[in-house]
């Protein structure tokens, strides 16, 4: 992408409305537009960013085995007055009147919608177990929407629901998607850590939150220091093998983290004291067994291998892929805008012209940028008419991990440099060496 034809409407000032770091940086970054309370347009780099997410968590939803489908946003209150939800659910419900004047609803979630589907077509534990899943925007009317897609009112979200024989099955549905959520997070250059919970309005008594540590997050979390060495790395995860996922499932719930809402003191001091931790965390996702809460309302049975008719067992598995974006941000910034991990990152690189209009400057850099996007490394070349401050500074704000300035006293020497957005620190090289040292870097994440 050549800067001078992307829509990226940067702004110099901090927005005196935005309390966080990440709301600010997202709006400074030409990312979003507030539309209405909670609701935002996502501008080009931010809708970017969130189809890199989206896609993630495809990949990571399908290698575990799960089935992609589309539910729509608007849902019958039929539906909801089946499981009970109605009424319950309140004031967070944006419920709507079609002409016919029938009672409709933008969906907060979707397990009745879900449970509708798979009522409707598998009769037999034969076509067991299954998982559906989505990506699609939700509503919710939160009563105080804020920090900007942190707690908006629409928001997009992974719903994944699991559909087994019986409780062990769907178990290790649970398991199976507390494993390929790690591996999801982890791919963002996230650390996000599973947390016994509450289950709030979707129900059952299992239920764990996964949560990225930050200042502004808005649970309080405690939990043992210990749980923060644990990754998933690169060890080969086989969704189909029970005990594989059980261990992991294991390892990562042994040690204390849990959120306010079931924090035991008591247990918690068990923990040696400097490993005791209270802090903040953003809750980036949340995994659900309820049993068979909304099948036994909703008459989702099955024949059994005895030729008895059953309810499904049901958990329900969801990701905050809106608000990932606030936390991945909250997660790595600095004083001069966001960092991207390269996993998620808009564009592989920024090119940056020193003297735009000078010949050998301009053939070099349309070179780069030729090659660069040959390979895969999705460049954002600055060609504007700009003082080089002030590309540096879009650059950082943006927060490319990796830019190549080129400037005419390098070029003398056949050198561009090539910068590290984390670290700061820069190195001079050739433009193919530069161009040899991202593949290399792109390929490993
Ligand atoms: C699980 C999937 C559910 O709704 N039903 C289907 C279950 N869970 S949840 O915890 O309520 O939501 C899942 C994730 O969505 C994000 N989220 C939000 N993101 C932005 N703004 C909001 N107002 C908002 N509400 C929930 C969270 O990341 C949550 O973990």
């Amino acid at each position: 992408m050549r800067m001078s034809r992307y829509f990226l409407p940067t702004l110099k000032e901090n927005p005196t409305d935005a309390q966080i770091v990440s709301h600010r940086l997202m709006l400074r970054a030409g990312m979003i537009k507030q539309a209405s309370s909670g609701i935002y347009s996502w501008l080009p780099m931010g809708f970017k960013i969130l189809r890199k997410l989206e896609n993630i968590v495809h990949e990571e939803q399908q290698r575990a085995g799960h089935n992609p489908i589309l539910m729509p946003t608007l849902q019958s209150a039929d539906l909801w007055r089946e499981s009970g939800r109605y009424d319950d659910y309140g004031e967070e419900m944006l419920r709507i009147s079609d002409r016919h004047g029938h009672d409709m609803l933008y969906g907060p979630t979707n397990e009745e919608q879900v449970t509708d589907i798979f009522r409707s077509h598998v009769r037999s534990y034969k076509d067991l177990p299954q998982t559906l899943y989505q990506i699609q925007w939700k509503f919710r009317d939160e009563r105080r929407p804020r920090f900007g897609v942190m707690r908006g009112r629409e928001f997009f979200m992974k719903d994944g629901y699991n559909f087994d024989i019986d409780k062990e099955s769907a178990m290790h549905a649970y398991n199976r998607h507390l494993v390929s959520y790690l591996r999801t997070y982890e791919r963002m250059g996230l650390k996000a850590i599973p947390m016994r919970a509450d289950s709030g309005p979707i129900g059952g008594d299992d239920t764990h939150e996964f949560l990225v540590l930050a200042d502004t997050g808005e649970s309080e979390v405690f939990y043992d220091t210990n749980i923060l060495d644990l990754t998933l790395g690169d060890r080969e995860v086989d969704y189909d093998n029970w005990d594989q996922c059980a261990d992991i499932m294991k390892e990562w719930t042994t040690p204390y983290a849990r959120t306010d809402e079931t924090h035991d003191e008591a247990l918690f001091n068990e923990v040696p004291e400097e490993r005791r931790k209270v802090s903040r965390g953003i809750e980036v996702g949340q995994i659900f067994y309820f049993g068979t809460k909304y099948s036994e309302a909703m008459n989702a049975k099955v024949v059994n291998s005895d030729g008895k008719e059953v309810p499904v067992h049901m958990g329900s598995h969801g990701i905050g892929v809106s608000r990932l974006i606030g936390a991945i941000i909250e997660a790595s910034h600095d004083d001069k805008g966001i960092i991207w991990p390269e996993g998620v990152t808009p564009f592989g690189v920024g090119i940056v012209n020193l003297k735009q209009g000078d010949d050998e400057a301009d053939a070099a850099c349309e070179a780069l940028y030729k090659s660069a996007t040959a390979l895969g490394i999705d460049p954002i070349y600055d060609d504007r008419n700009e003082r080089a401050g002030g590309k540096f500074a879009t650059m950082d704000l943006i927060g490319m991990p990796w830019r190549i300035t080129v400037g005419p006293r390098g070029l003398k020497n056949g050198v561009v440099e090539l910068t590290s957005r984390k670290s700061g620190e820069s190195e001079e090289m050739t433009p193919e060496m530069a161009l040899e040292k991202l593949t290399q870097i792109y390929a490993s994440v």
